[in-house]
């Protein structure tokens, strides 16, 4: 082989070696994740397995099609991986049907979409303010450029949504299809009452479940099924998996949609290392324990909502039947961005998150959201829980009453959180 085509340790040197740079910047990201407590409600803790598959030489392997009717020769391997996961999918959200190509819980909406209509359609998604997601008919999203979306919102004096209102706003829009889900709306969500209204305007059914999607696999939350004409869902929150997104049906006609929306529809080749690091993630949800995983937590969850509440905090909808608790800093003043800022400096990361009826900026926002999926995988319990919600509140008392004087707060907030995770390791010997 020439020296000019590959350096001397192309296929032997790890990381550190054959690139200092973005070895240091993963060696940080791992001292970071160890030493913060991740209260983002869309990230999670994957298992060593997950990990090792993403960086697996399935990351070499194109394809295109399907098991058994390939664009691309050399499948036969990964024939086997895309069966399993579709199997486990199956197997784990009780649904006859999987197509688990999707790089995304965006793009597997997006298929769906694609699928069941046609442009300019009529759509009805929960507004991006009252907990929705951009896929979900959004202005600036493709799925509101190229779809006639409506929005239906929360209601104001308990951040739920108003079923009968719900109703009547199919009625007025005759939506083709009606989307249920979201990214920040904390309660159950009543999937036999938005299968009904559905059907009364002869409108297709998709719910989202990404970010409650592990307590449905866990039996913590009730399911889509059979309600849902079609499921999406992302696999790395509450699923606790690889980056990616599944879509799920009951329904052979539409699965043959879907499938040919995904590929040729909105993608080419599937990522194939996500793909199997998914069917790995299904198998664990498959497990027992993960049952018990996901009733912590939800169990979590509450227990953060319950003591945030508890020290005078506006928790919308007034607690959660999800891994999310969304908080409303309107009556303290306080705005999200310089909220989140605060938290992270005190070692709690987090997101800032629009509420009902803000009326701030995307980038500033009124609210800040939670979610207990990872920090639960790093073994917290209730307990751990309510110490990290008195310290947000703690934090955030000390910003809102003087922003300048808050430091001192927030650097003795980091050292005790520093002595709580280094109770719960993660990735040892890593
Ligand atoms: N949908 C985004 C979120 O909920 O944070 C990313 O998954």
């Amino acid at each position: 082989m020439s020296p000019d085509l590959l350096h001397p340790d192309y296929f032997t040197a790890g990381v550190a070696e054959a690139d200092p740079e973005i070895a240091a910047a993963i060696g940080d990201e791992l001292a970071r994740q160890r030493e913060v407590v991740e209260l983002i409600a869309s990230e999670n803790i994957v298992s060593r397995a997950v990990l090792e598959v993403q960086g697996s030489v399935l990351t070499n392997k194109t394809v295109e099609g399907y098991p058994g009717a390939r664009y691309h020769g050399g499948a036969v391997n990964v024939d086997v991986v895309e069966r399993l996961a579709i199997a486990r999918a199956g197997a784990l959200f009780g649904c006859r049907f999987a197509n688990v190509q999707p790089h995304s819980g965006s793009q597997a909406n997006q298929a769906v979409f694609q699928a069941l209509l046609r442009p300019g359609d009529a759509v009805l998604g929960m507004a991006l303010t009252a907990g929705g997601h951009l896929s979900h008919g959004a202005s600036f999203n493709i799925s509101g450029r190229h779809f006639a979306a409506s929005h239906y919102g929360v209601r104001r004096q308990d951040g739920r949504i108003d079923y009968d209102a719900l109703a009547r706003q199919a009625r007025e829009t005759r939506p083709k299809l009606i989307v249920a889900g979201g990214s920040s709306y904390p309660p159950a969500i009543d999937f036999f009452r938005f299968r009904e209204i559905a059907d009364s305007v002869g409108a297709y059914l998709l719910v989202d479940m990404a970010h409650f999607a592990g307590l449905v696999a866990g039996g913590a939350h009730p399911s889509p099924f059979p309600h849902a004409h079609v499921v999406t869902t992302t696999t790395y929150k509450s699923l606790r998996g690889a980056r990616g997104g599944l879509i799920l049906t009951d329904d052979e006609a539409l699965i043959r949609r879907l499938d040919r929306a995904i590929f040729p529809g909105v993608q080419g080749s599937p990522a194939l290392h996500a793909m199997a690091a998914k069917a790995v993630c299904l198998g664990e949800a498959l497990k027992p324990e993960f049952r018990a995983y996901a009733a912590q937590v939800l169990a979590n969850a509450r227990a953060l909502a319950a003591t945030l509440l508890d020290a005078g905090t506006d928790v919308v909808s007034g607690g959660t039947d999800t891994p999310i608790v969304l908080i409303d800093l309107r009556r303290q003043g306080l705005k999200g961005d310089a909220a989140s800022d605060a938290l992270e400096r005190a070692g709690i990361t987090c997101n800032k998150n629009a509420v009902p009826f803000d009326t701030e900026k995307p980038a500033v926002t009124s609210g800040l959201r939670f979610g207990s999926s990872a920090a639960t995988t790093r073994g917290f319990g209730a307990a751990e829980f309510r110490f990290v919600g008195a310290k947000i509140a703690q934090v955030l008392d000390g910003l809102a009453r003087d922003p300048e004087a808050n430091g001192a707060c927030e650097a003795a907030v980091f050292a005790e959180i520093r002595e709580l995770t280094a109770r719960f390791p993660i990735y040892q010997g890593v």
